[in-house]
């Protein structure tokens, strides 16, 4: 004997009542906490899971350790202006009415012979200029004072060289914040130089 009890069953209507229970999250409850609350750090510094990041140049707990370079490498140079005529106001390459051909000089203390870094020469140069030669070139010693000049090199045309102009700066004076770049600027002598720099720890 069959029982087709489904047949013969009235229609049920099949209610499904889905409870969605929202559990109210007490969040003074919640175990999860800021690690770095009440954690601030200085010179620039981040903090993460409680600690600071610090930026370069920047050490401690709150960052708060500025550190002494060692070296700055000089990446890239750029002389952004100089002198249109020499100090007897003719043009540079006054023979044949050209301009300069400039190069640069980098030495330590005030002298200006070539011995440490010599870039290439830029023939009949208008500002801005930007060496790239031999670079990087690392300075070590950068609390004592380096010269750097703007050198019309003449050689090449049976003259001496003429020093267009230059800096005498102190690497180290120029650390504050470590920026990328020492700006060299003189309204005195018309000449800009721009050091792209990264400094070494
Ligand atoms: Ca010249
Ligand atoms: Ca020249």
């Amino acid at each position: 004997m069959n029982f087709p009890i489904h047949q013969n069953l009235p229609r049920i209507g099949v209610i499904v009542m889905i409870l969605v229970v929202f559990a109210c999250s007490d969040k003074d409850n919640t175990l999860t906490t800021d690690a770095c609350y009440g954690t601030s750090c200085l010179n620039g510094g981040t903090c993460l899971n409680g600690s600071c990041n610090c930026p370069q140049g920047y050490a401690g707990f709150h960052c708060e350790t500025k550190l002494t370079p060692v070296s700055l490498t000089i990446t890239g140079i750029e002389v952004s202006l100089f002198p249109l005529t020499d100090f007897s106001d003719n043009m540079w390459d006054a023979s044949d009415r050209s301009n300069p051909d400039p190069y640069i000089l980098l030495n330590p203390g005030p002298a200006t012979v070539f011995s440490y870094y010599k870039s290439e020469v830029v023939n009949n140069a208008i500002a801005p200029l930007s060496y790239s030669n031999d670079l990087p070139y690392t300075l070590s010693n950068i609390d004592q004072g380096w010269s750097i000049s703007v050198v019309d090199d003449d050689q090449s045309e049976g003259y001496q060289d003429q020093i267009m102009g230059g800096f005498y700066f102190t690497p180290i004076s120029y650390d504050t914040d470590f920026p990328q770049t020492i700006e060299l600027i003189s309204s005195v002598q018309s000449l800009s130089i721009t050091l792209a720099v990264i400094w070494n720890f």
